[in-house]
């Protein structure tokens, strides 16, 4: 109706000037009008111009005085001819009305007040305050001195009119096809697919928001870092549980029962329950003769090793605590095979708390097992490894663990930040660890871990961990972050 009352009118007449006075010609409202503009204008039918206007409009408190007049006309012939009282007076007009009027009477020297009593002081008054408002409410020009008045008062405010103007386009007709968005089966047995005008694709349309589910970013980089690894011919290992004996988070990777990691400042020990149940009696063994006396070309602690601190339960500090359970599986094995073992999954650390930091966090871990595997192999799988990751400037500086020598930091060259970045720490686990297990004398393990907080929330641009991890995440966030593409 309002299309046909559009095309009409303009066939007949060159322009429709005002798209609101036209709107309510036909009986419609300016939004539906609006929408069917806009559906011309796409087929390019009419050509319309956005025409902005700018004029006053009463504020509510303008509209309640063009209705009822304005404060001081109010008070003025609230007034009997013997005066009345101010308590009087206010009771009949309303607090806001007395105030407001009571001033502007006065300095108008309309009223006089003698103690509690207010009179008249004139015969009649004229209320232009009333008498402008509905000029302007009519539409009709007012100087400027005086608008700047009423707007002083907030009586008035300004409106932007938006509208359109139109006139015919390049391709108008009185009457517009019927649009089709999608030719059908029935179209082309009928054959009115000749007569159909087909709706353009409008590929710049935003589609609505699709209500699916959205990756978290910590799972978006650890997919693609465990595609990393499977492309590697790395296997995942089984670290489904939080919970290890301290035996194999530590003293089974050769760390002294007194190194300050195993306190509780730096650990979460388990109070119930709080010892493990079994372990290896015969790799137990070796594993406090090597702590106390060495063994295998080591001088060893020279302590008291003790099977209680070993038993002590505990959420696991680091995943090297399952790479060890691997090793020492594989040491089992009769037959020697290599093995490239990878994990990444949380670990708890008993440490200050910080923007950047949580008391756990997802390592990163990789392994591999081998016969006469050198530092250069390390070197050469961390290249490789990290090139992956788009990080191909790496440099190294020697570090100490307890369970590797050598060991070293990872630092690479980070464009975007324009420093040198630390990215992870590696080493050799060394031969007091893996001889005790049963390995083969010519086999080492190569090892390194980095966390999964850090390069995502450097690739995501997120500053504060809890924006990441833990019970204040903004789903919105995660709804926006985009596709985790690494390397690139
Ligand atoms: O992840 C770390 N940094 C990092 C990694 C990637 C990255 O990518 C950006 C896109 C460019 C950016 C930064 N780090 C290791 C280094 C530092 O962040 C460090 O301050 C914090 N470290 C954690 C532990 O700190 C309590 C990161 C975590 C870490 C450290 C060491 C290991 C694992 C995780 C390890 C190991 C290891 C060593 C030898 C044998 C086996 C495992």
């Amino acid at each position: 109706m309002a299309e046909d009352a559009i095309l009409g009118f303009l066939q007949s007449n060159d322009e429709i000037a005002d798209s609101h006075e036209f709107a309510a010609s036909v009986g419609v409202g300016h939004t539906e009008l609006e929408n069917v503009i806009k559906s011309l204008k796409g087929f390019e039918i009419v050509d319309s111009k956005e025409i902005t206007k700018d004029r006053w409009v009463l504020t509510d408190e303008g509209k309640s005085y063009a209705a009822n007049g304005s404060p001081e006309v109010q008070f003025f012939l609230a007034i009997p001819p013997e005066g009345i009282s101010r308590a009087d007076l206010k009771v009949k007009l309303g607090a806001e009305i007395f105030e407001i009027g009571s001033k502007a009477a006065a300095k108008n020297k309309w009223v006089g007040f003698d103690k509690d009593l207010v009179t008249k002081k004139v015969g009649s008054v004229k209320d232009e305050t009333k008498d402008l408002l509905k000029r302007i409410d009519g539409g009709e020009a007012v100087a400027d001195k005086v608008i700047n008045d009423l707007k002083r008062r907030k009586l008035i405010t300004k409106y932007t009119w938006r509208g359109y103007s139109l006139r015919k386009g390049p391709k108008y007709v009185l009457k517009r096809k019927k649009a089709a968005t999608d030719l059908t089966r029935e179209h082309l047995q009928r054959g009115d697919w000749k007569d159909l005008e087909f709706k353009e694709y409008n590929l710049d349309a935003q589609v609505q928001p699709i209500q699916i589910g959205y990756m978290h970013p910590l799972l978006e980089v650890r997919e693609a870092i465990q595609n990393i690894f499977l492309q590697m011919g790395f296997e995942e290992m089984p670290t489904n549980n939080f919970v290890e004996s301290s035996f194999w988070n530590f003293d089974a990777l050769f760390q002294p029962q007194q190194h300050p990691a195993r306190d509780s400042h730096d650990t979460f020990f388990l109070k119930v329950p709080a010892t493990t149940r079994q372990l290896p009696e015969d790799y137990v063994d070796k594993v406090k003769r090597v702590h106390e006396f060495g063994g295998y070309g080591s001088k060893g602690y020279g302590y008291d090793w003790k099977r209680d601190e070993a038993e002590k339960n505990l959420l696991r500090t680091h995943t090297t605590a399952v790479s060890t359970r691997m090793l020492y599986k594989l040491a089992q094995q009769q037959l020697f095979s290599p093995k490239r073992y990878y994990s990444i999954d949380r670990v708890f650390r008993n440490e200050a708390v910080d923007r950047t930091h949580l008391a756990e966090f997802h390592q990163i871990e990789g392994l591999i097992c081998d016969r006469g595997l050198t530092l250069g192999d390390l070197l050469g799988v961390l290249e490789d490894f990290f090139s992956r990751l788009g990080m191909s400037k790496l440099r190294f500086k020697p570090a100490y663990n307890p369970y590797t020598e050598p060991s070293m930091e990872i630092f690479s060259y980070h464009d975007g930040l324009k420093k040198w970045v630390e990215v992870g720490n590696s080493g050799m686990f060394r031969p007091e660890m893996l001889l005790p297990m049963g390995l083969p004398e010519d086999v080492n393990v190569i090892a390194w871990g980095l966390s999964l907080e850090r390069p995502t929330m450097i690739l995501y641009g997120i500053d504060n961990i809890r924006d990441l991890f833990g019970p204040k995440v903004d789903f919105e966030i995660i709804k926006r972050s985009p596709m985790c593409r690494l390397g690139l």
